[in-house]
């Protein structure tokens, strides 16, 4: 699959590269939270930063059928709308509200609300942080421990949707994970999409297809995430997302065709699914 990349770069260079550019951006990552930032950048930056997709695609071989990446399309000033809605004010109030262990235990809420699941330590909250990093006093908590998340958690964002961090499956998961976590998948009734995040560096794995399997039982609208992409290498993120695209195409129903790869740590990919948030719980409708 590495054939698939234009150019080989030797490993010993990509690495250095990475290093370099993770130790410049770790300096300013926080610079872009807000996509106002990330307009000042020059449009190659500002691509790679917004658009992890396209970015990959300008480094496949022209033959990579890569129309799927384009299935969302925003434009700027849809993700700039879309962004509004994740920056707190007296009147739009965004803060956690409550957790639940069973699902009897959770609110009723009438929002619309997505859901957020994959392995323990995948990088569910972060993510959720890192959607939040406009409304800093939003309390999620990560950790380098797996199984660290053991609660539906439920983050009100105003009056206009809830996001639910859920805790993770695999090593370390809790041990009623699936009584917690199957009911709600299967009942909410008002969880309009589910985001299943896959790690970059290891592409989909064993407990990833069972969770995969589960939500096309169920019937359920889900969305893979593609986690940690600072940290994977280019030609290991392209095969990944390839082979997880392929395996979208052929083998799933209720899965979104292009997959959202991120970066909770710099923000790559978070502008996007800011906006494909807002966008699946009915309060924005692309302009074009
Ligand atoms: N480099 C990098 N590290 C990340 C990223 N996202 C998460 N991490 C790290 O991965 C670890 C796990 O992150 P969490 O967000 O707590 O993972 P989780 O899926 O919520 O884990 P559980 O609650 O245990 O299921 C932490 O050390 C994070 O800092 C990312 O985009 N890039
Ligand atoms: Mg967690």
């Amino acid at each position: 699959m590495l054939q698939l990349l234009k150019g080989r770069v030797a490993p010993v260079i990509c690495y250095l590269m990475r290093r370099h550019l993770n130790v410049n951006q770790s300096r300013s990552a926080s610079k872009y939270a807000s996509f106002s930032q990330v307009l000042q950048l020059h449009e190659k930056q500002l691509i790679g930063h917004a658009f992890p997709l396209q970015e990959l695609a300008r480094h496949l071989a022209p033959t990579v059928d890569t129309s799927c990446f384009y299935t969302f399309q925003p434009n700027y000033n849809d993700i700039s709308t879309a962004e509004a809605f994740f920056i707190q004010s007296q009147k739009h109030v965004i803060d956690y509200f409550t957790s639940a262990v069973r699902m009897d235990h959770a609110p009723e809420l009438s929002q619309p609300e997505v859901c957020f699941l994959g392995q323990s330590n995948v990088g569910k909250s972060s993510l959720i942080k890192a959607l939040f990093s406009l409304a800093p006093d939003v309390e999620v908590r990560v950790s380098k421990t797996p199984g660290h998340t053991k609660k539906l958690n439920f983050y009100k964002v105003g009056k206009f949707f809830t996001l639910v961090d859920m805790p993770g499956y695999g090593y370390k998961a809790p041990k009623d994970f699936a009584e917690m976590v199957e009911p709600y998948l299967n009942q909410r009734p008002n969880l309009k999409r589910t985001f299943l995040l896959v790690d970059g560096q290891t592409g989909l794995q064993e407990m990833d297809n069972i969770a995969i399997e589960m939500l096309e039982e169920f019937g359920l609208p889900y969305v893979l995430v593609i986690t940690k992409i600072d940290r994977a290498a280019k030609g290991q993120m392209a095969r990944n997302v390839l082979q997880i695209q392929e395996f979208i195409k052929k083998k799933t129903y209720g899965c979104f065709p292009q997959l959202f790869p991120v970066s909770s740590v710099y923000y790559s990919g978070i502008h996007v699914l800011r906006c494909f948030i807002v966008h699946v719980t009915g309060h924005l409708t692309l302009s074009s």
